[in-house]
């Protein structure tokens, strides 16, 4: 009887909820940390070493330990620039392909121990790891695995001194967010290449701090865009299939642009690209430092794209980050907050084609609430919702985002506003994933409509929002 009684007592709010099940996993999904970084949106790549002082790309490792000269090193300016302007990490080259070593490495012999500067007590991913901890910004580094100075490259012991070097880093200089492995294999000092051992590189990595994401043409945290324009694909799955590649692998850039449809891990795409024509600062290119314009679209075809903007501002000769960056990140930042200030699909509301029960309703897209979605019932692969605003309003640009902790589901999907009796398209797409913006012609409505018109499986959506970018001609 009391059994009964209870049951009267819940049913109600049972069939009020409908079926309240959250929906499974649709394939891979992200691990925590995955997650984590890829809600960081924007980091700062930081190039910095020898070519800062010699002006070219890449150094042959024959260069003196003395032209390592930075007059004002300060690492605080870096880190309150990328703080400033709204960036939540960092990666410094802590060893690019030349082979000094920003760090005393007791591995290698051309470091900043070797060389006059500060008496050679100088240490550069000390005072830039002390200043993040300070700011509470994520430190990351780039360590090359190509070494042009390292007298054992080319022969299996190298393997040896790289993981050193990795482990050298990783218990001195606190925690690191990502480690970033270029692909680059090219001839060392003796004229040999190197065969990497990834597995055995990617392993002292998890020991040492099991937390990091690795990056690379393969991942495993997250992969390479395939290219250093700045732009992730219009289609961009989070996916790959990993064991069909390996860093430095040819012809598979578009492959790394919009991902694997369906493929077993999870490795979202990172976009690194350059402010300035080249990776190292030299001061020809200050005048070619990308405007405001073209960062935000950069951020739009990276972050708007499913993918993370590793934005490249390298120090100055000086060690410090020349005026003319820092005044375009500032502006950058300002062009975008003012762009994303107003939401304007506040105080609308919204219906879906179908529900899952309160807890999955479709007004969890307007909530602010980054765990609230809006799922459709197990085996409905089309589904679509209207967005009624308060009134009509202006708006060129849509956001929408996928709650990817239960994977990648979205195929292809339209924006529409009403037209008549009908409706008019303003814009047709395929993936999602953690976050598209997609640009429309700047339209007035009232009512917008997402058709999503096919998915791996029910679609789980957790924001929906409108913007108007005054700033971009896009
Ligand atoms: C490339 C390197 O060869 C460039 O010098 C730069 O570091 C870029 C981010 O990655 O593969």
């Amino acid at each position: 009887m009391k059994k009964c009684l209870a049951l009267a007592a819940v049913l109600p709010f049972v069939l009020a909820c409908g079926t309240s099940q959250a929906p499974d996993p649709c394939g891979p999904v992200p691990s925590p940390q995955q997650w984590e970084w890829q809600k960081m949106e924007t980091n700062l790549f930081l190039h910095f070493g020898p070519n800062t002082f010699t002006g070219v790309e890449w150094g042959d490792g024959k260069e003196s330990e003395e032209i390592f000269q930075p007059s004002a090193l300060d690492c605080r300016q870096w880190v309150s620039v990328a703080k400033a302007a709204g960036f939540k990490g960092v990666i410094i080259t802590a060893k690019h392909h030349d082979g000094f070593c920003l760090w005393p490495n007791p591995e290698s012999t051309h470091t900043v121990a070797q060389s006059s500067w500060r008496d050679g007590k100088g240490d550069v991913l000390r005072e830039l790891s002390d200043a993040c901890r300070e700011a509470g910004m994520k430190f990351g580094v780039y360590v090359s695995p190509w070494d042009r100075n390292h007298p054992s490259y080319g022969t299996p012991e190298y393997n040896q001194v790289f993981v050193r070097t990795l482990e050298h880093i990783y218990a001195n200089y606190g925690e690191i967010f990502e480690q970033w492995f270029d692909g680059a294999c090219g001839e060392g000092p003796n004229g040999k290449k190197q065969v990497y051992d990834w597995d055995l590189f990617n392993g002292t990595v998890f020991r040492e701090q099991p937390q990091a994401v690795i990056f690379s043409d393969a991942g495993p945290g997250c992969r390479w865009v395939g290219n250093e324009e700045g732009h992730a694909g219009r289609t961009n799955w989070s996916t790959i299939d990993k064991s069909s590649l390996f860093p430095g692998k040819g012809g598979i850039n578009d492959l790394l642009n919009q991902g694997v449809e369906g493929a077993p891990d999870w490795a979202p795409a990172e976009t690194d690209v350059s402010i300035r024509p080249g990776w190292f600062w030299r001061a020809s290119e200050t005048p070619k430092v990308k405007s405001v314009e073209k960062l935000l679209q950069i951020w739009y075809e990276s972050v708007g794209r499913n993918s993370l903007m590793l934005l490249n501002v390298p120090p100055d000769d000086r060690g410090r980050i020349d005026p003319v960056d820092s005044a375009r990140l500032i502006e950058f930042r300002a062009a975008l907050d003012q762009i994303l200030a107003t939401d304007l699909s506040a105080g609308a509301k919204v219906k879906a084609s179908h529900t899952r029960g309160r807890s999955f309703s479709a007004g969890m897209m307007l909530d602010g609430d980054e765990n609230h979605y809006w799922a459709a019932p197990d085996g409905v692969t089309a589904a679509s919702f209207v967005v009624t605003l308060p009134e009509e309003r202006a708006f060129n640009r849509v956001l929408l985002q996928e709650y990817i902790p239960l994977g990648q589901r979205v195929r292809r999907f339209r924006i529409e506003v009403p037209d008549g009796d009908g409706w008019k398209e303003l814009a047709s797409e395929t993936t999602i994933g953690y976050k598209r913006i997609v640009p429309v012609p700047t339209t007035t409505a009232s009512r917008i409509r997402i058709s999503i018109d096919d998915a791996r499986a029910c679609p789980t959506i957790s924001r929906f929002g409108l913007y108007k970018d005054s700033v971009s001609a896009l």
